[in-house]
């Protein structure tokens, strides 16, 4: 049995469903179920069937199913990127790169089912070793908005390259992608019930998946708040977690950096997606000695930004949903009234239709003004005069997803990026986030690795057999 919760006949038990709207222009494009409790038990004993095959399969037959799901992907992309702009608001062009990459971490993990050795030793007087590792069974996605189908696919191709079945829940307000690139999986040959995507909303149907005692581990990406009550929730079941609770990456531009470069760099990131991305660049620290040329480079360049509708061509849509402006919104005019930093450019939402918010750029912001992440296309400019003080700002906020260096300094590099608290250190580049590299934060950014070597830690658990000599 296979839940694909997608409003075209499978539909929830619970007989409702929620509208999807599109972000550019605030039209109702779909509606998906409301998944509840009901829902999640049937995935999860459809789950609990369909990963005891899975499990069976070679290593070399899982890579092969991941590979078709990757080249499916590649085949659909246009498609799949159109649906996700739609429900989502990005340009095209970046959902296509989204759309690229998740085939991509299809492909990576296609690379990896059959690396997933445990350890072996002789212990003279006790015996042989072995360490095994065993999937954990059941797995839960639960997915943000603002990547998902990137993010659908860090998790699902994790889970299922180490034998596990998958319960997805996608975010409300972008379930569309995910749902289709479920679909992709099972015709690529993942077996009915091992890939289950249940939508709704994260308190009924993903509170659900959370508590479930049938599911032995949730991946989550969301908000703190959201993720200590999932880390509550969770507590009863002793479900291993993977957490990433967004990020305040610092951009550092040291008096040595190439100017042009690094305000190229901290354009394209910062209002990549609209901003709303866990490891944007969401503060620059620029040298005081090159702050003012920074800034004016900067709004040269964010005044050229083409903002509309993601299906025309533009460098920058809307805002997913209305409460996300409105939390941007109130960021910036708190900033401005509590005189913590002046704007220099945008700094307002667009009238009309759609979730649209001027990109903007604020200058001479202190750093407590921005000691929350600001999800939106903003970006603050925080004027630093030691490397010192540099590190000291970067490091002075709960969160520890991501930063970079721009400098031309490798000591610089190196001695920054050791001292920064956090799961990814960047120099001279920003936001570059290939399934080879493990992503995962420290402090408020949440725990446990997403990607590189570190998925098998996530997905699978050692078992440890002694062999009597
Ligand atoms: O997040 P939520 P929201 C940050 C960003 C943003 C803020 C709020 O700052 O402004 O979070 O966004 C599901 N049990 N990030 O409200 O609530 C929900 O349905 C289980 C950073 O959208 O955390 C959705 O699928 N699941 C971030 C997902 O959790 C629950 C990406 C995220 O929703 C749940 C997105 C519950 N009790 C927002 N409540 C990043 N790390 O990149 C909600 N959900």
């Amino acid at each position: 049995m296979q839940m694909f919760l997608d409003g075209t006949g499978h539909d929830s038990l619970s007989g409702s469903s929620i509208p999807v709207y599109n972000p550019a222009t605030g039209e109702v494009i779909d509606t998906v179920p409301a998944g509840n409790a009901d829902d999640v038990a049937a995935a999860v004993t459809a789950a609990e069937i369909a990963q005891k095959k899975w499990e069976q399969v070679s290593p070399a037959d899982k890579s092969r199913i991941l590979i078709a799901a990757g080249a499916l992907i590649r085949s659909e992309a246009d498609a799949l990127a159109t649906l996700l702009t739609t429900e989502q608001g990005k340009p095209f062009r970046e959902a296509k790169d989204e759309i690229l990459g998740t085939a991509h971490v299809f492909e990576f993990y296609a690379s990896m089912t059959g690396t997933l050795q445990g350890d072996a030793a002789v212990l003279p007087k006790y015996g042989y070793m072995n360490v095994v590792r065993k999937p954990l069974g059941v797995c839960g996605a639960i997915v943000p908005w603002n990547m998902p189908a990137i993010i659908f696919g860090w998790k699902a191709g994790a889970a299922l390259a180490c034998g596990n079945a998958v319960i997805a829940k996608p975010s409300e307000t972008a379930p569309l992608t995910v749902l289709r690139l479920a679909e992709l999986l099972v015709k690529a040959g993942v077996p009915g019930g091992a890939m289950n995507v249940v939508t709704g909303s994260g308190t009924v149907a993903g509170d659900a998946i959370v508590r479930s005692t049938g599911i032995r581990h949730v991946s989550f990406t969301g908000s703190v708040a959201t993720g200590r009550s999932v880390a509550l929730a969770a507590a009863p079941t002793l479900k291993k977690l993977t957490l990433e609770l967004g990020g305040n990456d610092a951009f550092i531009v040291t008096a040595d950096a190439d100017i042009d470069a690094a305000v190229a760099g901290a354009v394209r990131n910062r209002f990549y997606n609209c901003g709303q991305v866990c490891t944007s660049a969401k503060r620059i620290l620029v040298d005081a000695v090159c702050a003012d040329e920074f800034v004016r480079k900067a709004k040269d360049a964010i005044e050229k930004l083409v903002v509309g509708s993601g299906l025309e061509k533009v460098n920058m849509g809307p805002l997913n949903n209305p409460g996300q402006r409105d939390a941007v919104a109130a960021a910036v005019d708190r900033i401005v009234s509590e005189d913590c930093g002046k704007i220099i450019c945008g700094g307002k939402k667009k009238e009309g239709a759609g979730n649209f918010y001027a990109p903007t750029l604020l200058a001479d912001v202190s750093p407590d003004a921005v000691s929350e992440e600001i999800f939106g296309p903003v970006m603050p400019v925080i004027p630093f005069t030691t490397l010192d003080e540099a590190v000291e700002i970067a490091n002075g906020t709960p969160y520890g997803l991501g930063a970079s260096v721009w400098t031309k300094n490798l000591k610089t590099a190196y001695t920054v990026a050791d001292q920064i608290r956090s799961g990814v250190v960047w120099v001279n580049r920003h936001l570059i986030l290939p399934p080879e590299i493990p992503f995962g934060g420290t402090g408020n950014s949440g725990y446990g690795r997403e990607n590189g070597r570190e998925f098998i830690y996530e997905y699978t658990e050692p078992k440890s057999i002694l062999l009597g000599l």
